[in-house]
């Protein structure tokens, strides 16, 4: 059995003379030392000699394998080793390699000025409409009736307005103005408020109109608020937005929320007056619409004209972005072009 043992180790050291990867060592690790390997065959053998012949050939049979399997360690060290060698030289990372291009998101342009111009009426006392009072979609009661729009006003008509197919009376809103309604409701003046949204128009879209767009209203509605305290509220507000020393005039207007009314330019931003093609040479832009609330508007939620006044006034924030940052195409604030928009 001896001479076995030896003839055995002999075959597993010649065989592993041969051996050129770790899964050939893992063969001769099963060929030799598995369950079913040769030197097991041997060990069951051992239970028919005798106790001192066992002692001999086992410690014999122990020996040989710790010597096989230090032998194989050794062997798979030194292919793992070589093959990890290998494979860090096929997989080398060109460090110099430039890195791969990701763009970087940065807040729209519309957002900006939205905030921006949110934040110039927060700083004059006036507070955001929240949320659950400003919906896209809402009744003609609100986008209408609640202004004093007469039921025979052109804006009605669905060439203007998007009706919905929820009923009848349910559109998308094509001003902001039924946030404030909503937001007059069950509450007592002074209400000092703005509504910055989406507005939807059923408009031909061209360079200066889209069939939604954003807007800003605000209400301001007190004992005693007077069309003084809207000359100053809103040439306050042109002065912080366009800079210090931008001319603005009131041009009288008509709207049916409010009455008196006035239509709000600044003096134009690319001639300073002189006349050119963005101002169709008048030398002044268009930028505002405002006016006094009308009575009907105030009784419509409850609150007493008679006490009572208030000055509103609404503006486009398209508009005022292309105006500031000389945009001419109102659709390149929504084809999400990424040469536009990365430019603010
Ligand atoms: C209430 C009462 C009155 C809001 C107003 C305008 C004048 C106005 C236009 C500007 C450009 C719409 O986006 S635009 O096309 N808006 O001219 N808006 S007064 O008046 C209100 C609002 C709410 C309760």
């Amino acid at each position: 059995m001896k001479e076995q043992l030896e003839k055995i180790y002999q075959n597993a050291s010649c065989d592993l003379e041969k051996v050129s990867s770790i899964a050939e060592l893992e063969e001769i690790r099963g060929k030799y030392l598995s369950r079913k390997g040769e030197f097991n065959e041997i060990k069951k053998n051992l239970k028919n000699l005798s106790d001192e012949d066992k002692r001999v050939v086992g410690a014999l049979a122990n020996e040989i394998t710790q010597k096989l399997e230090s032998a194989l360690r050794a062997k798979h060290d030194e292919f793992y080793k070589k093959e990890l060698d290998e494979k860090l030289k096929q997989e080398r990372i060109d460090i110099t390699l430039p890195g791969k291009f990701t763009s970087q998101g940065r807040e729209h342009l519309l957002t900006s000025t939205t905030n921006e111009i949110v934040s110039i009426f927060q700083s004059l006392g006036f507070s955001v409409v929240p949320k659950e009072h400003s919906p896209e979609v809402e009744t003609e009661y609100y986008n209408f009736d609640a202004l004093n729009v007469p039921k025979d006003h052109p804006a009605r008509d669905v060439q203007d307005t998007f009706y919905t197919e929820l009923a009848s009376n349910v559109v998308l809103r094509s001003q902001t103005s039924g946030a404030q309604i909503h937001a007059m409701e069950g509450k007592n003046p002074p209400i000092r408020v703005i509504a910055p949204g989406r507005v939807y128009r059923n408009e031909n879209i061209n360079a200066r109109k889209n069939n939604f767009f954003h807007q800003i209203e605000g209400l301001y509605v007190d004992k005693g608020v007077t069309f003084g305290d809207l000359k100053g509220v809103l040439n306050e507000f042109i002065r912080i937005y366009f800079g210090a020393s931008r001319p603005t005039r009131f041009r009288n207007s008509f709207f049916p929320f409010t009455e008196p009314s006035a239509e709000i330019d600044v003096q134009c931003i690319m001639c300073e007056g002189k006349g050119c093609k963005i101002c169709s040479g008048t030398g002044w832009l268009e930028i505002l619409g405002a006016g006094m609330v009308d009575p009907n508007v105030l009784r419509g939620v409850g609150i007493d004209p008679d006490v009572y006044s208030g000055f509103a006034f609404g503006m486009g924030v398209e508009r005022l972005a292309m105006l500031k940052y000389a945009v001419d195409d109102i659709r390149l604030f929504f084809n999400n072009d990424e040469r536009f928009l990365k430019q603010f």
